[in-house]
């Protein structure tokens, strides 16, 4: 009876250990309830329309699946970032993250930034990770330098989701670890963000207009699935020991 309810804890943990946080967006035209403002949602732009976010990590990685609501490479100059706040240090607040240059107000500092695009070359997706030092910007890397420590994907384009991948180490995080972040959707040059996923309301009525986030999201960093298996058999194999 006993191994019996060990086997099932056993294996609760190696189903919990690979499900992903999800990170639901309101959708549609403010005129109707949802959070992009009319001027944008009127001209068509449903690709910079969050509906979701999926997170989950693993030992090496954390993977972070932006959903929007349309095809992405039918309308493919969608800009995708993430803002971070690992707590590293204080964070800059700055409208132009290592040249980016967004009319974005994150209403705190944020100590890492992804800007992703799902136009390379057509059809392709890429990304640039930056990091703030406690004095500047810097290039930690990007999917056209070695594109080790940030990865993009358009494999899932069709479905309208840009799939990015940041290596926890660039990050400086570890298990057990609060990353606090804000992801938003945008243009070119000095665009504001247009559908933030930390507001449910609008976050901007023109392209002219700063946008502004909303209270940050958070993510813990959790054991990876292999680790928590073998957590798990460790923990079997230590009680049969001490029968
Ligand atoms: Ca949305
Ligand atoms: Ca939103």
């Amino acid at each position: 009876m006993k191994k019996t309810t060990l086997s099932v804890a056993l294996l609760a943990l190696l189903a919990g250990g690979a499900s992903a946080d999800v990170y639901n967006d309101n959708t549609g035209n403010h005129l109707d309830g949802g959070d992009v403002h009319d001027f944008f949602y009127s001209q068509g732009f449903n690709h910079l329309d969050i509906t979701s976010v999926e997170m989950t990590n693993d030992a090496d990685f954390l993977y972070i699946n932006i959903s929007v609501d349309a095809d992405i490479d039918a309308v493919n100059w969608g800009k995708y970032i993430v803002g971070f706040d690992t707590g590293r240090n204080a964070g800059d607040n700055s409208t132009d993250p290592g040249s980016w240059g967004r009319n974005v107000d994150w209403g705190r500092g944020i100590t890492d930034f992804i800007g992703s695009w799902a136009d390379d070359g057509g059809s392709a997706a890429g990304a640039e990770l930056r990091s703030w030092d406690g004095g500047a910007w810097g290039l930690t890397d990007a999917t056209y330098a070695a594109g080790t420590d940030i990865m993009a994907s358009d494999a899932g384009h069709a479905s309208g989701v840009q799939m990015l991948t940041v290596s926890l180490a660039s990050l400086g995080l570890s298990v057990g670890d609060v990353l606090e972040f804000d992801i938003f959707t945008t243009g070119g040059g000095a665009d504001p963000g247009i559908d933030h996923l930390s507001r449910d309301d609008y976050a901007t009525d023109d392209w002219a207009n700063q946008s502004v986030a909303g209270e940050f999201l958070s993510y813990t960093i959790v054991p990876a699935p292999g680790s928590v298996a073998l957590m798990g058999l460790g923990g079997l194999v230590a009680t049969r020991r001490r029968r």
